[in-house]
């Protein structure tokens, strides 16, 4: 969208300030790209509707929790007319969650958007996350401070928060804040648990006749919401290109040293995609795909002795130094800790007054061990004190294991160490096992978003609003074919209902959007599993060097390996 007068007056403003890096001021000026549906004025926009829509799984279940929003029809939108378009409105926008790289385009978007369909409508950021909705926590986004923060990382501009609007009274807040106030729509940019929040949001809205739609956005660095029609959550691309290019820098280390083994946990609360599309940028000498434990069953130990056999099998050959990639979500994909985290869930959430009672450590983990089932019990019994510790802290919101709190990355360098202390004492080993960990996470999620995160989420911001424009509510921003350049994206709506289904959270089965893990029969895993052999053996590092964004297309607008891929299984 051509940038108004204004607008540039800003970026001229911003983009002379002293204080800002080289970098920053620059990325002040970048425009980012649209699909061709959305480079229309507003008015001139429509929607075509497909086929009603099931849910991935409980239909009846969901049907009867959503009975004024399940099933609504996907949403693709082109040429046509609307003739609500220009309608003055006050939009409220929440980020949700973790940080990913371009949740400041999407308010730059979907604020563009409005005020090119209305100059009066107004802007609202809740601040501090869905907490800020509850309590009316927020802040009109001018243009001039919207411009301040275009194609920057980060989620200063209104912040983030977990809170999760569960109980009567949350929603009764959240109702008065937007009836009192007048709101016409409220978009949130969130993961599976934020849209499945926005989804419960939309329904209780038009439970009760108010005139709130609601529209969610697909964030999350995790990569793990998404479909045919979500390709990728936006940060995954900004984040992994990151993440990569620090791995690449410690293997060309590693292998100029040629003195450490370097165990590197990547974030991922839950699937491994993360770790994956590293693996497949940079080629490390092992990656653990929790999804693969899961799915071959494979014990804490199996996976200890597959690491040490690659150790043996390069200190043969003299290479004792090496790069080992461990997602995050790791210990919850192990079958016998799966278990183990499911019922320590639900025996802390049912017992949640007592449990908060017990002061020490020491009380916590007898209590537990005497009140789990006798496998969990063994199991917790046999895991060293920290990583009792780390299972027994606080759960998120959600009533998930703080996962990126599990330092599964030193478990596991203690584990492959005594293995190999074991072989060596029988003959089996004579290398060296030096060690270093890293735990990458947080240095990603902040960073300036890539080109492709930067038009991908101004696009989704953009979307949004004529979502809200088409009268929409309980939808996510869907926009599509992203393996091909802008030119060729496609801009819709995805009713949230379609990815849900039950799922025992807290003790109880509540609707949820369901996550996606790594497939194994798809193309990223498979690519993976042919290589994997091969890069463990023969030092096979690649190193992708900082994310650009300037230069030439093929290296600055590439999506990530994992989208292209799997954009090439569904062709
Ligand atoms: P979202 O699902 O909210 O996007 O957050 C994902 C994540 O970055 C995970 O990868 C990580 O486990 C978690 O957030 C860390 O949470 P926190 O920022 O609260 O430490």
């Amino acid at each position: 969208m051509a940038t108004s007068v204004e607008t540039r007056k800003a970026i001229r403003y911003y983009a002379s300030m002293t204080t800002l890096s080289p970098l920053q001021k620059e990325r002040y000026r970048y425009a980012p790209k649209l699909p061709p549906a959305l480079r229309s004025d507003i008015g001139s926009i429509g929607a075509t509707h497909g086929d009603a829509t099931e849910s991935v799984a409980d239909q009846q279940a969901l049907k009867a929790l959503f009975a004024n929003t399940y099933g609504a029809p996907i949403v693709t939108l082109g040429p046509g007319t609307n003739s609500d378009a220009g309608k003055k409105r006050r939009i409220g926008v929440i980020l949700s969650g973790g940080q990913a790289p371009g949740g400041h385009n999407v308010i730059a978007g979907l604020f563009d958007a409005m005020e090119s369909a209305n100059t009066e409508s107004e802007l609202w950021g809740f601040r501090g996350g869905p907490g800020g909705l509850v309590d009316d926590d927020r802040i009109k986004l001018t243009r001039g401070y919207v411009d301040e923060f275009r194609n920057t990382g980060g989620f200063d501009i209104i912040g983030s928060g977990r809170t999760k609007i569960e109980t009567d009274e949350q929603f009764a807040a959240a109702r008065r804040v937007c009836l009192d106030n007048e709101f016409d729509a409220i978009v949130v940019i969130g993961g599976d648990d934020s849209n499945t929040n926005a989804a419960l949001l939309a329904e209780y809205f038009r439970t009760n006749d108010d005139p709130v739609q609601v529209i969610g956005v697909p964030k999350t660095i995790d990569g793990d919401l998404k479909n045919e029609y979500i390709e990728t959550s936006f940060g995954f691309d900004t984040a992994t290109k990151t993440y990569s290019e620090l791995i690449g820098n410690i293997e060309r280390d590693a292998n100029s040293a040629k003195k450490y083994w370097h165990f590197i946990k990547l974030m991922g609360r839950s699937a491994s995609h993360i770790a994956l599309e590293c693996a497949l940028q940079t080629q490390p000498t092992y990656c653990i795909i929790s999804e693969e434990v899961k799915e071959r069953h494979q014990t804490l130990n199996d996976i200890v002795s597959g690491i040490a056999d690659t150790v043996v099998q390069r200190a043969e050959n003299g290479e004792n130094f090496g790069v080992v990639l461990v997602p995050e979500g790791l210990i919850e994909f192990i079958p016998e800790v799966g278990a183990l985290i499911g019922e320590l869930n639900d025996l802390m959430a049912e017992n949640a007054d007592y449990f908060a009672s017990l002061n020490t450590f020491e009380d916590q983990a007898e209590w537990v061990n005497k009140n789990l089932g006798r496998d969990s019990s063994y199991v917790f019994s046999s895991l060293p004190s920290d990583i009792q510790r780390q299972l027994l802290m606080d759960r998120d919101p959600h009533g998930n294991v703080q996962v990126s709190r599990i330092e599964t990355e030193k478990l596991l360098i203690d584990m492959v160490s005594s293995t190999l202390r074991e072989r060596r004492s029988r003959g089996e080993y004579s290398g060296s096992f030096s060690t270093q960990h890293h735990f990458f996470g947080y240095e990603g999620r902040c960073a300036f978003p890539s080109n492709f995160d930067a038009d991908y989420t101004y696009s989704l911001g953009f979307n949004a609003f004529v979502l809200i424009a088409q009268g929409l509510t309980g939808y996510i921003s869907s926009v599509r074919n992203l393996a091909q350049p802008a030119d060729d994206w496609v801009a819709g709506g995805i009713p949230l209902t379609m990815m849900m289904n039950m799922e025992q959270r807290h003790g109880k089965q509540k609707p949820v959007i369901r996550k996606a893990l790594v497939e194994l029969e798809d193309l990223p895993f498979k690519r993976f599993a042919a290589h994997r052999a091969q890069w463990a053996t023969k030092t096979s590092f690649v190193f992708p060097g900082a994310i650009q964004y300037y230069g030439v297309p093929q290296v600055c607008d590439a999506p990530t390996i994992t989208l292209k891929l799997e954009s090439e299984s569904r062709a």
